[in-house]
């Protein structure tokens, strides 16, 4: 392990010795940022450290090819060796979760999604739209027949969690494209509980009667029954789609199977590589084999060349999920998280749903006085880096918030257990308990600015920064 280390320090110091005769000011955000993410508590709930294997394998000359099709199929000659970089991330990704069929192109999980909602809409609207009107492909409709599929994409519907219940923006939110390419309707969760309520989704879809029911979320500390999504989507006749950027390492880690493991029972799934699932940044669909073919087309329908680097380092972020240590890590995510969660109720922090069985904990801190803003400004001037995020019908709107987004995977990676979590419970809610928001020229609290009490921030960062001495980031990496 010590040689293991040494040789990745070398290699990285020399690496970054040669960028940085080329252009300094990167070598020194590059260092910089190591120094950052290795000295503060790192609780964003969709962000992770990768191992050294997989950021190492981004770093190579298969970022240079171009390969803008799919296995075997290219549009470039000389893809042989980014052909086997595609199929072994590919069976990886089959074999872990169990998927009849895997797409790893996607850059991100936006265009995971996107490559979703168009191959969905290519297999239930173009095929059997061209085939009534008697086209074997797109290439032989006449102008009229264009505006007649035009029309019939653009008149489909998607219903997927609001964003203020814990969905994303891709999941038809009126500002982004998926809210735009769609006739769109959101589902929310009881207002009592913070939970789905399924008995009004299954009627809410009834009534608008959606092509595409998208399950998945991004700020939900809750786990989502996929047998009941199923049976509503078929009640209504719509493609089960589930976004499972944030949970796939859950998942992977099989901490969610049965009716919570959304593979088997969807049509599509997408996810991002980077976050519970420990990969480099980018995207991946999965899908049964009825959907396969479509989202094959992902490439040129939506995306761009591959990216080849990227690619190789989702297989072996892949190959390192399929083994049983990632099973004990995500295992440890959602265990932490349950006890992250439960050290700031017994302090008395408000969380929605009063808890959390994932690995994200969503803070409502307006029991402090506070907007998520100031509580994020605050908790970061600390050395605590976390997301504001809205809450169920927030009063503070999407720009200032009332909450505040935790997770556990990250610090999960570094080591930290039940009593470290329970610590960064405490410190969380001495920073909360410590800070003020500023009173406006008209005598009323402001959302953004904020004070906290002489010497909060530097004790939290001291006791903060004893746990992740104790807990280091790439340990023996020197640069
Ligand atoms: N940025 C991701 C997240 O933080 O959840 C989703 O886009």
């Amino acid at each position: 392990m010590a040689d293991f280390a040494s040789t990745v320090s070398n290699i990285y110091s020399q690496a970054l010795g040669v960028i940085e005769a080329v252009e300094p000011r990167i070598a020194a955000a590059t260092r910089a940022e190591l120094t950052d993410q290795r000295g503060s508590l790192k609780l964003i709930a969709s962000e992770n450290y990768a191992s050294l294997p997989v950021l190492m394998t981004m770093g190579t000359w298969l970022s240079d090819k171009y390969a803008e099709g799919t296995v075997g199929h290219r549009f470039y000659a000389g893809c042989q060796n980014v052909d086997t970089v595609e199929s072994v991330a590919a069976e990886h990704a089959r074999e872990l979760f169990g998927a009849e069929y895997a797409y790893v192109q996607p850059h991100s999980g936006i265009d995971a999604n996107l490559v979703a909602y168009w191959s969905i809409l290519s297999h239930r609207i173009e095929s059997p739209t061209l085939e009534r009107l008697g086209a074997k492909t797109v290439n032989d409709l006449s102008e009229e027949d264009w505006d007649a599929l035009r029309a019939e994409f653009n008149s489909q519907r998607v219903m997927g969690m609001s964003l203020d219940a814990g969905g994303h923006l891709t999941h038809g939110f009126r500002h982004n494209i998926s809210g735009k390419m769609f006739k769109q309707h959101s589902y929310g969760t009881n207002p009592e509980t913070g939970l789905i309520d399924y008995t009004k989704l299954l009627a809410d879809a009834r009534e608008f009667k959606p092509l595409i029911l998208v399950a998945g979320y991004s700020a939900y500390p809750r786990r989502v029954n996929f047998a009941k999504m199923r049976e509503i989507a078929d009640a209504v006749g719509a493609t089960l789609f589930v976004d499972m950027a944030h949970f796939a390492g859950l998942v992977a880690g099989k901490v969610f199977t049965g009716e919570e493991n959304p593979v088997p029972y969807a049509d599509v799934v997408a996810t991002t590589t980077h976050k519970s699932l420990r990969g480099p940044r980018g995207g991946m669909v999965l899908a049964t084999a009825e959907y396969g073919p479509s989202v094959d087309r992902g490439c040129p329908m939506v995306l761009g060349g591959p990216l080849s680097h990227v690619m190789a380092a989702k297989a072996v972020a892949l190959a390192e999920a399929r083994q049983p240590s990632f099973a004990t890590y995500a295992q440890a995510v959602a265990d932490n998280a349950k006890t992250l969660a439960e050290g700031l109720l017994k302090r008395g922090v408000n969380l929605v749903t009063g808890g959390t069985d994932n690995h994200l904990v969503l803070m409502d801190v307006s029991s402090f006085g506070l907007t998520g803003r100031q509580a994020e400004s605050a908790l970061l001037d600390a050395g605590v880096v976390t997301n504001r995020n809205s809450v169920p019908n927030d009063a503070n709107g999407a720009w200032y918030t009332s909450g505040v987004r935790i997770g556990t995977p990250a610090l999960t990676s570094r080591g930290f257990g039940a009593a470290e979590f329970d610590k960064v419970a405490e410190l969380i809610t001495d920073v909360l308990k410590a800070t003020t928001p500023s009173i406006t020229a008209a005598g009323t609290p402001g959302k953004a600015k904020y004070a906290i009490a002489d010497g909060v921030a530097e004790r939290t960062k001291a006791a903060a920064a004893e746990l992740l001495d104790a807990n280091p980031l790439y340990p023996g990496l020197e640069l």
